[in-house]
């Protein structure tokens, strides 16, 4: 049968990669062809993405690649670049942790009103939206000069491919986006002073975005042929396609740097209180609605692990999760949402920090600390997925966890005793995964979603944890942690 290849480029916060994919009848094999770091710029006016760095980065990884019939992107969601009238980039994009929003964010939430807003667009307020992102930058010389407002996966198929477009699942972060029509909201636009022309038309996922533009061809050794392809160039939405879940009662949790965890639905789910509860209804492929919450994600161990190494004291992870695992259990819990772990300067002292504040003795060894984080991600895991069971009505039957975390056998274990439920745990590199499937669906070479989810079930490797441990533990954590419930962020 036919077999193809293609090059999905896949930018985390914290790293990136380039993955080629080789797809045909029940055939799915991948392999990593460049990995980078992703490090934040800290400039005079706040916190940004080094996005010509990056452009650079996927450069040298597709001419690592070699021949593929395809090029997709995606990166993280929610921030922008802006292109002036002559197509040149208005300064480096914005970080989504730079703090310029703390209190722009409920200011323009509360003019509007909360209720209003969750209406139109369906989102879980995050103070980083890209609607209080914009709103921040209103005034701002950048945003009056203005002519092209790109999402960053966007930007890199514009210098790649030279097509300008807003790609539907990632514009559905923006907090833009009428969740109910998935067209812009130009009524929404106008409230933040948005000159609604900047904003691009949207595009599908599945759909093409040009040919390699010559230079872009001569510093790949790549033919100039070479399509770039629409995917979902949200990173969490490339995950959520390739969550191996066949049949109903699935729950999925895409942990990388950031938990996502929730359901597929067919429809938004926009009570008031699934509004209360801050859950997110971003769009997926093919019409379907990622019905999510965040969750801090391993941002919070990274982010221990960065802060020692700048002290000196480095620590390799797998040492660290072994003495995680022999650490007491439950010694101490924390809410990983806490606005104050968003950036903080010192995780580890902004942990111990939360645990003061809530009548807790701090963890006193590293290992410690980590258990204290991975106890306090699963049982936050387990909050979301009961919530979000609540709210859409469905029932959870198991748990699938790609991404990054799905490495980590103690958090697997742990969400599993957690939630009661069986995590089926992998693949790692979902985000790549669904990249690469959405290119090949367009050569016909995988048919619908459920056949995509199918082919990732047969062919990628899969662990599977069954829930251990004392489920009242569980619960009493929760109760101590939240005494007056977890609906509330
Ligand atoms: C995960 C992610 C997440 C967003 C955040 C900004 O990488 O895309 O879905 O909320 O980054």
């Amino acid at each position: 049968g036919a077999v193809a290849a293609f090059a999905a480029a896949d930018l985390g916060a914290s790293s990136g990669r380039v993955v080629v994919g080789r797809v045909g009848h029940m055939e799915l094999a991948l392999t990593e062809v460049a990995r980078f770091p992703n490090a934040p710029l800290r400039l005079p006016d706040g916190l940004h993405w080094n996005v010509p760095a990056l452009y650079e980065a996927v450069l040298a990884g597709l001419r690592a690649a070699g021949p593929v019939a395809s090029v997709g992107i995606d990166t993280w969601a929610v921030d922008y670049a802006l292109l002036d009238a002559d197509g040149a980039l208005l300064g480096l994009p914005f970080h989504y942790r730079d703090t310029r929003t703390a209190q722009v964010a409920p200011r323009v939430r509360d003019e509007i009103g909360a209720d209003a807003l969750y209406a139109v667009n369906g989102l879980q307020h995050l103070p980083f939206n890209t609607v209080f992102q914009l709103a921040a930058a209103r005034g701002s010389a950048a945003l009056a000069a203005a002519r092209t407002l790109l999402l960053v996966p966007d930007l890199l198929a514009h210098w790649l491919g030279g097509t300008l477009g807003a790609e539907t699942t990632n514009a559905s972060t923006t907090g833009l986006l009428d969740a109910r029509t998935g067209t812009w909201s130009a009524a929404l636009a106008r409230r933040i002073g948005l000159d609604t022309s900047v904003l691009p038309p949207l595009r599908e996922p599945g759909t093409p975005a040009g040919t390699l533009l010559p230079h872009v061809a001569a510093a790949t050794g790549l033919p100039a042929a070479t399509a770039v392809t629409t995917v979902a160039s949200h990173d969490t939405a490339s995950a959520v396609a390739a969550v191996p879940a066949t049949g109903p009662g699935a729950a999925y949790i895409s942990c990388g740097t950031w938990s996502l965890a929730g359901l597929e639905l067919d429809a938004p789910v926009l009570t008031e209180a699934s509004r209360a509860a801050n859950f997110t209804n971003e769009r997926g492929i093919d019409g379907t609605v990622r019905y999510l919450r965040n969750i801090m994600g391993m941002w919070l161990l990274e982010e221990c692990r960065r802060t020692w190494a700048a002290q000196g004291r480095p620590v390799e992870l797998p040492a660290l999760l072994a003495e995680a695992e022999r650490a007491a259990p439950f010694a101490a819990l924390i809410d990983p949402d806490a606005p104050e772990l968003l950036a903080p300067e010192d995780m580890p002292a902004a942990i111990a920090a939360a645990c003061v504040r809530t009548g807790q003795r701090p963890p006193r060894s590293r290992g410690a600390l980590v258990r204290c984080v991975l106890e306090s991600l699963a049982l936050a895991h387990r909050r979301v997925l009961r919530l979000a069971a609540e709210l859409s009505g469905r029932d959870i039957t198991r748990v699938h966890l790609v991404g990054g975390g799905s490495r980590n056998a103690l958090l697997c274990q742990l969400t599993a005793n957690a939630t009661g439920l069986p995590v089926i745990a992998g693949p790692a590199e979902a985000t790549a995964i669904g990249n690469v499937l959405v290119q090949a669906r367009t050569r016909g070479l995988v048919g619908d979603l459920a056949d995509m989810r199918r082919l990732v079930a047969a062919t990628q490797e899969l662990r599977h944890y069954a829930p251990g441990g004392d489920s009242r533990a569980w619960d009493a954590a929760q109760a101590r942690l939240f005494p007056r419930g977890a609906a509330l962020p």
